[in-house]
């Protein structure tokens, strides 16, 4: 079998003895199974009609709070047909990223101990990555038997969830992640989109029923119906967000610094779920003072897998000073001497950000009297109560 890293070039034709059908989806299966994906599926090389919708209407309806990503070109990532030419098939591949806890190292904020901000699952360690060597296994197979394939993965070109609801890997749940039977949503997705001609999946029941804990479980009622996620109250779009961090939601954020995980968490099927070992090194949180003590090409090499605007280390300062605010102890002088240094940093949305923190923590003797950008003056006439546990 040809290896990820020497995948043959995509023909310029493809010839109609190359193999299609059960049988030759069946050895695709073992080609996924043994470059590690835990599942794969086939949905149709054919327009995401409901998506498209669905997009439409939580844009008209104001839900997507400036995200780009498949926003960007709607028409694009709805349509794999046009991705890739005479697209028949999207073999869609999931890889979970339950890790066990035992290998995941230290966990969050210790009373006492540095304060700690929280990962997200999904980025404790670098699965897209994983995702997209085990799929590219799968592109070389087909390509090595006169296919083209090409790999999406941790992409903005396809709507994932569609297609792998599409191929049957799962069903949609109420906080709209796709749940594997028995096994539940802690999976990343990716795809092939390849010329091969395969059997379709049958897209699975509902197995949410009469469930509904994800919905009151998120802290910032970002769920307003079941499927749907109101990125003006998400907290993980609210982290990768440019500009003021809204003040509503600084309080619900606490030690997350990266996503969150609070819907799924909350899931009986994930709860129930066998997590996969790992080895290498797992990141389930961060050092917040010493984070923020970085200049910001080191933070930003410290954070290199996230999706953060611009590249700009700016909002991951920004989310680090409002997680300060809810776990950083005003007795202790790290926390002060960030503070402090916060507050007196070039722009203007650290400092804003910095007000909030040292008020909530109740160290009103490091605020200024005044500040000339309008955006910190706004949050020095509306400080926050003391931090309820001080
Ligand atoms: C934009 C985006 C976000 C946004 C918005 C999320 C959203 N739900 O739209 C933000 C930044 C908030 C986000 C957060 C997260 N994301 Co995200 N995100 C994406 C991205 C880039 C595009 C998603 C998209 O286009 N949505 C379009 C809308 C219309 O789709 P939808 O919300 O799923 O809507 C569907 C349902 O409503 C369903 N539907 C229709 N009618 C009904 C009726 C009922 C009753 C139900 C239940 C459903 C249903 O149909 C709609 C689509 O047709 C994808 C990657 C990609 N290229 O697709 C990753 C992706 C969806 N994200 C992923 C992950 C892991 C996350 C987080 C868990 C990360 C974290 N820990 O913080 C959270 C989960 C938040 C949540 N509960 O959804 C994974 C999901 C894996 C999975 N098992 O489902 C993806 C697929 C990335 C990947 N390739 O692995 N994400
Ligand atoms: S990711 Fe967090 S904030 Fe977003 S919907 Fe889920 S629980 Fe709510
Ligand atoms: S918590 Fe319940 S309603 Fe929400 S996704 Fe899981 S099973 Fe479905």
């Amino acid at each position: 079998m040809p290896s990820a890293d020497r995948i043959p070039k995509n023909p310029k034709t493809v010839s109609a003895s190359a193999p299609g059908g059960p049988a030759y989806l069946q050895e695709l299966r073992h080609v996924a199974t043994a470059a590690g994906l835990d599942r794969i599926g086939v949905a149709p090389a054919a327009p995401l009609a409901r998506a498209r919708e669905q997009m439409a209407s939580r844009v008209s309806a104001g839900l997507v709070n400036g995200m780009k990503f498949t926003y960007h070109k709607p028409e694009r990532s709805t349509d794999p047909s046009a991705l890739v030419p005479d697209a028949r098939s999207v073999i869609v591949g999931v890889r979970s990223y339950d890790i066990a806890p035992a290998d995941a190292g230290a966990d969050v904020s210790v009373a006492g101990a540095a304060p700690r901000a929280r990962i997200a699952r999904y980025a404790w360690v670098d699965h897209y990555a994983d995702l997209k060597t085990s799929l590219k296994q799968v592109a070389a197979r087909l390509r090595a038997d006169g296919h083209r394939a090409v790999v999406f993965a941790d992409d903005n070109s396809i709507v994932d969830r569609e297609v792998a609801w599409l191929a049957g890997i799962g069903w949609y749940g109420k906080n709209a992640n796709i749940l594997v039977p028995g096994a539940g949503s802690f999976f990343v997705i990716g795809c092939v989109v390849t010329t091969a001609d395969l059997p379709v999946g049958e897209p699975v029941e509902d197995g949410c029923g009469t469930c509904v804990r994800c919905i009151p479980a998120c802290p910032t009622g970002a769920i307003p119906e079941p499927g749907v996620i109101d990125a003006n109250r998400c907290l993980s779009w609210l982290l990768q967000k440019p500009g003021v961090f809204p003040a509503e939601f600084r309080e619900a954020l606490h030690d997350r610094i990266y996503g969150c995980d609070d819907c799924q968490t909350a899931c009986p099927f994930t709860r129930r779920r066998a997590p996969v070992a790992v080895t290498g090194p797992v990141e389930t949180g961060v050092d917040i003072i010493e984070l923020l003590s970085c200049d910001d090409a080191t933070v930003m090499e410290r954070v290199d897998r996230w999706y953060v605007h611009d590249r700009d280390a700016t909002w991951v300062r920004r989310n680090l000073i409002v997680n300060l605010g809810n776990v950083g102890h005003p007795s202790d002088p790290a926390v002060v001497d960030a503070l402090r240094t916060a507050l007196a940093d070039h722009r203007a949305v650290i400092r804003a950000h910095a007000v909030w923190a040292a008020a909530r923590t109740g160290l009103h003797g490091l605020l200024p009297a005044d500040d000339p950008d309008p955006m910190v003056r706004d949050e020095l006439s509306r400080l926050p109560a003391l931090r309820g546990d001080l």
